[in-house]
C-alpha cells in the first residue's frame, strides 16, 4: 500500500476531491498544507505548474485531481472503486465530473470570495488553516499581496462575480434538473461524478461531513449568497452524498 503525501490548501474543494478518493479507498496519507504565493516554488519545482492539488505517490508527482484520482484508480483498482464498470456509465461519470470541474469549481470559487476576499481577519483564518506560528506570521506580512494576486489570477471583481453566477446557475440548473429522478449522476451507485459535483459544491452546502468548516462567523454577504441557492434539489443532495458516502480521514500528520 502507497502511502502518499498531499500538497495542498485545506480550503480548496479540488484539494477536498482528493481528499475524499483517499478516504474513500482507505489509503493512510500525509498532508502537507501551502499557504497560497508560497505555494509556487515547492509545486512548480516538483510539477512544473503551480496548482494544488498534487500527489506525491511512488515516487512521482502527479498534479490534477482527476488525474490523481484516475491514477488512484489505477494504482489501487481493488479499493472501493469510483469509476463504473459499465463503458457508458464510465464515459457519463466522467463526462459529469469533467462538467463540474469546468463549470462549478472556478465559478463558485470567484463568487464566493468575491463575499469574502476583503475580510482582512477571515481571509487570514481561512487561507492560514494548518499552519504553525512560523507560517502564520509569514502570511499575516504579506497577506495584502497575497490578496492582490488572488484578485488579479482569479479574476475577482465586479465583472468576474456578475459572470460566474451566471454560470454557476446555469451548472446548477443542469444538476438539479440531473437529480430530479435520481439519487446519483450515474448509473445506481456512488462514483467520481458525485464525488466531484459534491465536494466542489461543499462551500455552498456546508455538509458537516466536509473536513474543512468555514470559521463560526461569516459575513452576511456570503451568508446570504449561500442562502440564495437554497431551494435548489442539489444542496439537499450534495448534504445526502456526504452524509452517505464521505468517509472519516484516515489517520493523518502534517509534514
Ligand atoms: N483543474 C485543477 C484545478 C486546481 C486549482 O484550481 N487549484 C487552485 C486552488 S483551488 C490553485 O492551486 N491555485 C493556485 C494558483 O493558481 O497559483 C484540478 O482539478 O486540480
Amino acid at each position: 500500500m502507497p502511502h502518499p503525501t498531499l500538497y495542498q490548501f485545506p480550503v480548496s474543494p479540488y484539494c477536498e476531491k482528493v481528499r475524499w478518493a483517499l478516504d474513500f479507498k482507505h489509503i493512510d496519507y500525509t498532508t502537507r498544507d501551502l499557504l497560497p504565493l508560497f505555494h509556487l516554488p515547492v509545486i512548480f519545482r516538483r510539477t512544473r505548474q503551480n496548482k494544488v492539488p498534487v500527489l506525491k505517490m511512488d515516487n512521482r508527482y502527479i498534479a490534477g485531481s482527476d488525474v490523481i484520482i484516475q491514477t488512484l484508480e489505477e494504482r489501487l483498482p481493488s479499493a472501493p472503486a469510483l469509476y463504473p464498470v459499465d463503458d457508458s456509465e464510465f464515459e457519463d461519470a466522467l463526462e459529469w465530473a469533467a462538467f463540474a470541474d469546468r463549470e462549478i469549481g472556478p465559478h463558485l470559487r470567484r463568487t464566493a470570495y468575491f463575499h469574502l476576499i476583503d475580510n482582512t481577519r477571515l481571509m487570514f483564518e481561512i487561507l492560514t488553516r494548518g499552519q504553525g506560528a512560523v507560517g502564520r506570521m509569514a502570511f499575516r506580512t504579506s497577506q495584502p499581496m497575497v490578496i492582490r494576486a488572488m484578485k488579479e489570477g482569479m479574476r475577482i471583481n465586479q465583472r468576474g462575480y456578475d459572470s460566474s453566477l451566471v454560470r454557476l446557475n446555469e451548472a446548477l440548473d443542469r444538476l438539479d434538473a440531473r437529480l430530479k429522478d435520481a439519487a446519483y449522476l450515474v448509473g445506481d451507485r456512488f462514483t467520481v461524478a458525485d464525488l466531484t459535483a459534491a465536494a466542489l459544491l461543499a462551500p455552498l452546502a456546508q455538509p458537516p461531513e466536509a473536513p474543512f468548516q468555514p470559521p463560526v462567523e461569516m459575513p452576511e454577504a456570503f451568508t446570504e449568497f449561500c442562502a440564495a441557492f437554497e431551494d435548489r434539489p442539489v444542496m439537499d443532495w450534495v448534504r445526502t452524498i456526504y452524509r452517505k458516502h464521505r468517509k472519516p480521514a484516515q489517520q493523518k500528520s502534517v509534514e
